[in-house]
Formats: structure tokens, sequence, C-alpha cells
């Protein structure tokens, strides 16, 4: 009797706490940056993510290469820090709303902003904007334009 109970007890506290992590899931998107210490536009990008609303796991790592391979970003669309939502990767300063829109497909292993063009989020250097594309890296491993900048 005394076990059975015991049991029961074990039972309702995983549920609560199934339901907690749930209601947070549904709050606020987690994304997970792999950057070096050095790296201060990684910090600035990291930055954007919160003020929009995701929630930030940092790592700070000390072989960037080895962390981009391992997550199957392509050598072309390599940039500095390498952030992961949902096993998918976002290489670069790609904007919080093409990092959402990822979230929600399902046919792409990744997004980028490939090197690191001004202008882009984290990458501000006294107003100067370049045009640039954010790629996403499609499951058949092609890349599509998801997004270009400034908007036109
Ligand atoms: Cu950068």
């Amino acid at each position: 009797m005394k076990a059975k109970s015991h049991r029961k007890l074990r039972l309702v506290a995983l549920t609560s706490l199934f339901l907690v992590s749930a209601a947070q899931a549904a709050e606020s998107l987690t994304v997970d940056v792999h950057r070096s210490a050095s790296c201060g536009c990684c910090k600035k990008w990291v930055e954007h993510l919160e003020a929009n609303g995701f929630k930030v796991i940092d790592h700070v790592e000390s072989n960037m290469a080895s962390v981009k391979q391992r997550l199957g970003v392509a050598p072309r669309l390599a940039s500095c820090h390498t952030a992961v939502i949902d096993g998918k990767f976002i290489e670069g300063h790609v904007p919080a709303a093409q990092v959402i829109e990822l979230s929600k497909r399902s046919d792409l292993r990744g997004i980028a902003v490939p090197g690191m063009p001004a202008g882009s989020p984290g990458m501000e250097v006294g107003g100067k904007q370049d045009a640039y594309q954010v790629i996403g890296l499609t499951q058949a491993g092609t890349d599509q334009v998801i997004a270009e900048y400034p908007a036109k």
C-alpha cells in the first residue's frame, strides 16, 4: 500500500512538470547560440533575438568550424555564429522574422545570412546597409531565397 501511493505521487509530479514546460514553449521560442568568446557582433545578434522575445541559451565554443560541420552548415553559407532551433541551424545575422519563419518550416534544414553584411541585425555600422539575402537550405540540399534586405 505504501509503495503504491508513492508511485502515484511521482506520476503527479511528472505530469505537472510536463505541463509547465509545454506552457513555456508556447510562450517563447528558445534558440541555442554557439559563438566564439571574442565575437562582439554575435553578442549583438543575441540581443536582437532577446529584444524580439526569444529565449537564448548561449554557448561559448573554442572550435566554431567543427560546430558548423556537426550542424550541417554548408561552407558556402558560413558566417560567424551558428544557432539552433528545433534541430535546424541558423547561420549568421539572420533577422528575427526569418527565425520565426524557420521554426514553422519542416522543409528546411536551416537558414543563413552568409558572411557578415553591414546593416543586418547585430552588424549595424553607422547606418551602412549592404544588400543581402536570407538563404534557406532545403532538405534536398539546395538553396532557396527566403528573404531579401533591404526590403523592396
Ligand atoms: Cu557577425
